[in-house]
């Protein structure tokens, strides 16, 4: 029997197509079902394939046992300042007291239908974002009510004691009561600081704290951006990024701001695992002042680089209307949810209709 050219070439593809079912096909399943061991933090063990979203939770014992949901609202956690409840001391010193609880048993969904166990400091990630004058006295009532022991560590000058890290905080209600001056000038941030730190930290349990100048800034449309990550298969590595949690809420929520306004950003990078992080801003440059410790800036650009935990304030005003992004520059991190669009316009009321990226 004799092979013509276009039946050899059948006979290959045959040949080519059983070996992928025979050899390769349960290999890739196999290596797709495999299942890895993770010691969670309250110490169970437990298996997943990466498919199940919260080891901890799905293997608690309790069937009865239900998560608490979190509630969080990116464009609300955008402009809302914490200045705690003001009284004066005898000597004439402003206080500024302030309760944080912190829990490590509630469940936020991250990005539709997907769901996280977060570890919070009042119910939130990021946690309220505290404000004080250079001077005042802060004070902060903390308890924690989580199943792990927890702390409030804050970047910032204080006395050891208070810094968070020796003076643990036990579960199920310890409490701990932080209180130094407020200082330098500048956006700091806070976070827990019990081992092991990465996770404690990649979890949730972070804020912003900032220490506004006795002589204030200038007037300003103003606004936090906390840059995160979240590691969702507990591999080292981030699934998702953003600017305040959610992947990609500020690009179908736009955030509305006027021409001619001077914009205020406070902006702290708290992703783990990636050694940078950055933010590009679109038809426009910004004033940045790094740390927020000077009241000269020291850049004037549309990118800066941070690694974990370096912040700053960054102004701007835009001259002309429309939409701009603003997003990470490491373009596998906007891609990945760190993306936003500032929507720019001469008058707010108008313009108040839901704007789609693209269109
Ligand atoms: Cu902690």
């Amino acid at each position: 029997m004799k092979f013509t050219r276009s039946g050899a070439l059948i006979f290959f593809l045959s040949l080519t197509v059983i070996f992928s079912i025979i050899v390769i096909f349960p290999i890739v399943s196999e290596a797709q079902s495999e299942q890895k061991t993770f010691v969670t933090h309250s110490g169970s063990v437990i298996q997943t394939s990466g498919e199940i979203i919260d080891p901890v939770y799905t293997t608690t014992a309790d069937p009865e046992y239900t998560e608490a949901t979190v509630e969080f609202d990116p464009m609300k956690y955008l402009r809302e300042f914490n200045y705690g409840k003001v009284s004066t001391l005898p000597d004439g010193k402003i206080l500024r007291e302030f309760t944080i609880i912190a829990n490590d048993d509630q469940v936020m969904e991250v990005s539709p239908g997907i769901f996280f166990n977060v570890w919070t400091f009042n119910g939130t990630v990021p946690g309220p974002t505290i404000r004080a004058t250079e001077g005042d006295i802060v004070r902060i009532n903390f308890i924690n009510n989580g199943a792990k022991e927890h702390t409030m560590h804050f970047h910032g000058i204080h006395p050891a004691e208070m810094d968070g890290v020796f003076e643990i905080v036990g579960s199920g209600g310890g409490q701990f009561t932080y209180e130094f001056e407020a200082g330098p000038v500048g956006v700091h941030p806070y976070h827990c600081h019990v081992m092991p730190l990465e996770e404690h930290i990649v979890r949730g349990l972070y804020g912003v704290f900032i220490v506004d100048p006795k002589e204030s800034r200038p007037a300003a449309d103003e606004m936090v951006m906390v840059l995160n990550g979240l590691d969702m298969d507990f591999d080292g590595e981030n699934n998702f990024y953003a600017a305040n949690t959610i992947p990609f809420y500020y690009q179908h929520h736009p955030i509305q701001i006027k021409t001619d306004e001077l914009i205020r950003i406070y902006v702290v990078n708290m992703v783990e695992f990636d050694p940078i992080n950055n933010f590009h801003l679109h038809g426009n440059l910004y004033k940045y002042y790094p740390t927020g410790t000077d009241l000269v800036p020291s850049f004037y650009t549309d990118m800066i680089t941070l690694s974990q935990t370096e912040r700053g304030i960054m102004e701007f005003e835009y001259t002309y209307p429309g939409k701009y992004l603003f997003h990470a520059h490491k373009v596998e991190f906007s891609e990945k949810g760190w993306v936003g669009i500032f929507l720019v316009t001469d008058d707010l009321e108008k313009n108040n209709q839901d704007i789609k990226y693209g269109s």
